[in-house]
């Protein structure tokens, strides 16, 4: 028997640790408690348990927490040295070691400008250099300056990317709709699939038209099949030409030979560096299409959000610490209450992408089950991201939140004031984000719901059996995070807010947040299988699965 599998040595240090066994400890001593109690027990908890930066509330008061508890969840970041981590990541230390590189998207959004060193290099210069010749790009698309092949000026960005060069920018773009220009739209494309890209140039019109080619590294198969379609789409238009490109093909990536090799001209790319994650690159040139769509200054926003929430994580004690305090809550729920996910429940429409956004940023960074240092970890590390609209959720899942057998902590997060200015839907709008979150802590007795069926004039024998069905045992943790608009201020602080908050789980569980090697995997399996559909040659071992499903295709083809 050949086996793949080999044994990587185990460390139990971090679930030998003191500050562990204390949590283990405290664990058992009140996972029996139900939160209603622990308001009733303390009619300050909102104040105590809650924390607020700028416009920002973060209420975790709805969690299966004592006051004990906390502290106990800071002596466990303290042990793991988040402080020391935190300085590590600002000040530019290779802390992704597998990749050997900084981690650096804080300094893109680095308005104070300060000197951030990388390879003994201050990035600053570069970072300003690069923004400045975003907004010069920007401004002269966006004032008609910049025009297309027939001389009309651009009416549409299609931005062609994947993975972090994709759900970023179609986030904030989807979340700042209000804030874009009246007569500029912008589209993703990130599919391979043939119907998205088609579907896309059938709404364009190339004359007008400006494709951003969106890749890090300028070697994605997808990307670079759909900007080779766009291309061709653009050069079987009437009366274009290969030197009409210029003016409609832009790229943002850190790979310029690549760039140049597929005919994009370098004065028209806009760089980034091997030091910005691809899911952590919305803040670089791979917000191209954000800064043109809802302009320089909304960017800047977007950006100064970021780094006011990077300098709350950066400068407040743990104790006060959003990103802290977050990140600890669902260690506190993944390693201690066995809880396998994690839930993200955006009442505002706009930020209907979020939860794809984070299932990203999370997963990919904290989906990892081997220390830094090689040894295999003994303990849970990320939690399974989902989620959607909590409002559409509502009517569908969140049977699982309030009926199921699991333990789900689920991030609520609201706007105090719509994007549509309406207040009438607004009001309904909170109202059930507020309501479900208070029955999701509060539950429903059997003598509530037994009082209930009485009032529906339902009785005897007929009330019995309905009575455990209708009863809540409620507990579910909630957080709520709530904004007063959904700003691009506000915006940048809490996807700053999020980045943190998996920094510090990351630390926490001593794995490196920064590398991805399962999403290298995919993209060179997909290669050798490629060869093969095509040539119909077998020329790689496949088991017996993957071979009788190739056969399939390739006879159906
Ligand atoms: C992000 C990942 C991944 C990456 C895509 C696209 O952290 O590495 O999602 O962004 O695979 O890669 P390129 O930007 O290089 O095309």
């Amino acid at each position: 028997m050949r086996s793949v599998r080999q044994a990587i040595s185990n460390d139990t240090s971090l679930i030998n640790s003191p500050a562990w066994q204390a949590l283990r400890k405290h664990h058992a001593e009140t996972e029996s408690l139900h939160m209603l109690d622990l308001f009733e027990a303390d009619t300050n908890r909102f104040v105590n348990f809650s924390v607020e930066h700028e416009e920002l509330l973060l209420d975790y008061s709805k969690n299966r927490i004592t006051s004990e508890t906390l502290p106990l969840l800071f002596e466990l970041a303290k042990q793991a040295g988040v402080e020391s981590w935190r300085q590590q990541l600002f000040s530019g230390e290779k802390i992704n070691t597998t990749e050997g590189r900084s981690v650096l998207h804080t300094a893109l959004r680095n308005c104070s400008n300060t000197s951030i060193h990388s390879d003994g290099e201050d990035v600053m210069p570069l970072v300003n250099a690069e923004l400045d010749k975003m907004r010069g790009f920007t401004e002269k698309v966006r004032s008609g300056e910049w025009r297309g092949f027939t001389s009309k000026p651009i009416t549409d960005i299609v931005n062609i990317g994947i993975g972090g060069s994709d759900l970023g920018p179609n986030m904030v773009c989807t979340a700042l709709q209000p804030y874009a220009k009246d007569n500029l739209r912008v589209h993703f494309v990130s599919n391979v699939d043939a119907l998205q890209i088609k579907q896309t140039l059938e709404k364009v019109n190339a004359e007008t038209t400006l494709f951003i080619i969106a890749s890090k590294t300028f070697t994605t198969q997808e990307t670079l099949t759909n900007a080779n379609s766009a291309r061709a789409w653009f050069l079987k238009q009437p009366n274009t030409e290969e030197g009409d490109i210029a003016k409609h093909f832009v790229a943002a990536s850190t790979n310029s030979v690549a760039v140049s090799a597929f005919g994009i001209d370098t004065t028209n790319m806009f760089q980034f560096w091997d030091w910005v994650g691809g899911r952590y690159s919305l803040w670089s040139a791979v917000g191209l299409s954000i800064m043109l769509y809802i302009g320089m200054d909304q960017y800047q926003k977007l950006l100064e959000g970021a780094h006011s929430m990077d300098q709350h994580f950066a400068e407040q004690p743990l104790e006060s610490n959003m990103p802290v305090i977050l990140a600890l809550l669902g260690v506190w729920y993944a390693n201690f209450y066995g809880a396998e996910s994690q839930a993200i429940l955006p009442y505002d429409h706009n930020l209907g992408l979020l939860p794809a956004y984070l299932e990203q940023a999370d997963m990919e960074s904290n989906g990892k089950s081997v220390r830094r240092d090689g040894k295999a970890v003994g303990y849970s590390t990320g939690p399974i991201v989902w989620g959607a609209e909590g409002i559409n959720g509502q009517h569908a899942f969140y049977q699982l939140l309030h009926q199921g057998t699991r333990v789900i902590p689920a991030d609520f997060i609201a706007s105090v004031q719509s994007q549509a200015d309406d207040q009438y839907h607004a009001d309904i709008l909170a109202s059930n984000f507020l309501a479900q979150t208070e029955a999701l802590m509060r539950g429903r007795s059997l003598d509530e719901t037994r009082h209930e069926l009485e009032t529906a004039g339902v009785s005897g024998a007929e009330a019995e059996m309905r009575l455990p069905h209708m009863y809540f045992e409620g507990n579910q943790p909630t957080n709520s995070i709530v904004m007063d608009q959904l700003t691009p201020y506000n915006l940048g602080s809490i996807v700053a807010m999020y980045e943190h908050k998996i920094f510090v789980q990351g630390v926490i569980w001593n794995i490196n947040s920064y590398d991805q090697w399962g999403v290298e995997l995919g993209k060179k399996l997909a290669k050798n299988v490629l060869e093969e559909l095509e040539s119909g040659e077998d020329k790689f071992e496949h088991d017996s699965s993957t071979a009788g499903l190739l056969n399939w295709f390739r006879k159906k083809r």
